[in-house]
């Protein structure tokens, strides 16, 4: 287990503001559990709203777009939720480059902008079952990650990565710690390829994909894991602070 295990929760296009009490709910507990890093990534209408409730919890976006500002019509860039109250922003989700189709390049000009804007970065990548089942996976990921990382001397705690294989997302089934453990060594051997060994040592490297409370000790007890990146089970405070205490 990390020192200080990072638990996020990515609430993707999910939430009202009835949401709040949920959010308020986390943030209180969360106070119990102050070796944990636990943060929240709501939709881009609520970051204001929960950043006001939150005490102790980080609160993030689940995207930005790489300009500062313009004529982009429903965009909206890394200054803008920073001044919204978000401390950091998740990039390159799956359910983006699927969506969206975005490329490695504009992922790391998201990520070079975020940066500029002084929020941390939570960088994802996963394989497809095809690309798993073809021997493809760690190729696969270690290239997502090499061309979105942005050219820093010392990343510190300013980039995470999030480890999320397509066919676990969403769907009840997760890796084997196994499969885990191995891809996490394998990104773990890049960051300190490219930053040095003292540099990288903070960036944590999260597990994502069907992460829920009785599954998230044991995944959160595997070599590299540094965390959980959570999508539907942080949409209770129950299941979510359930994951939290596994990360305890
Ligand atoms: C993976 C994860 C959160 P879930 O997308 O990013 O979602 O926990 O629902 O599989």
């Amino acid at each position: 287990m990390a020192e200080r295990p990072y638990i996020v929760g990515n609430w993707k296009m999910n939430g009202t503001r009835a949401m709040l009490s949920e959010a308020r709910a986390i943030d209180r507990a969360a106070q119990r559990y102050m070796k944990v890093e636990v943060a929240v990534a709501p939709p881009y209408t609520l970051i204001h709203a929960v950043h006001r409730e939150a005490e102790q919890i980080g609160v993030g976006a689940q995207d930005c777009h790489p300009g500062a500002e313009g004529a982009h019509t429903g965009d909206i860039s890394a200054s803008m939720i920073a001044d919204a109250g978000a401390k950091f922003v998740i990039l390159g989700h799956s359910e983006r480059r699927q969506d969206h189709g975005e490329t490695g390049e504009l992922i790391n000009a998201k990520i070079e902008s975020a940066l500029e804007s002084g929020l941390r970065v939570i960088l994802c990548c996963g394989e497809t079952l095809d690309t798993r089942d073809a021997g493809k996976a760690e190729s696969y990921v270690l290239k997502q990650i090499e061309i979105a990382l942005p050219l820093f001397e010392d990343p510190g705690e300013r980039l995470t990565i999030a480890y999320e294989p397509i066919w676990a997302i969403g769907t009840g089934r997760t890796a084997t710690t196994d499969d885990i453990a191995s891809m996490h060594g394998a990104i773990r051997e890049l960051l300190v390829k490219t930053y040095g060994e003292e540099a990288s040592a903070q960036v944590r490297i999260l597990y994502g994909g069907s992460v829920k409370p009785d599954n998230a000790r044991e995944i959160l007890a595997t070599p590299e894991v540094g965390g959980a990146l959570v999508g539907g089970a942080s949409l209770s405070a129950e299941s979510f602070l359930g994951i939290v205490v596994g990360a305890s």
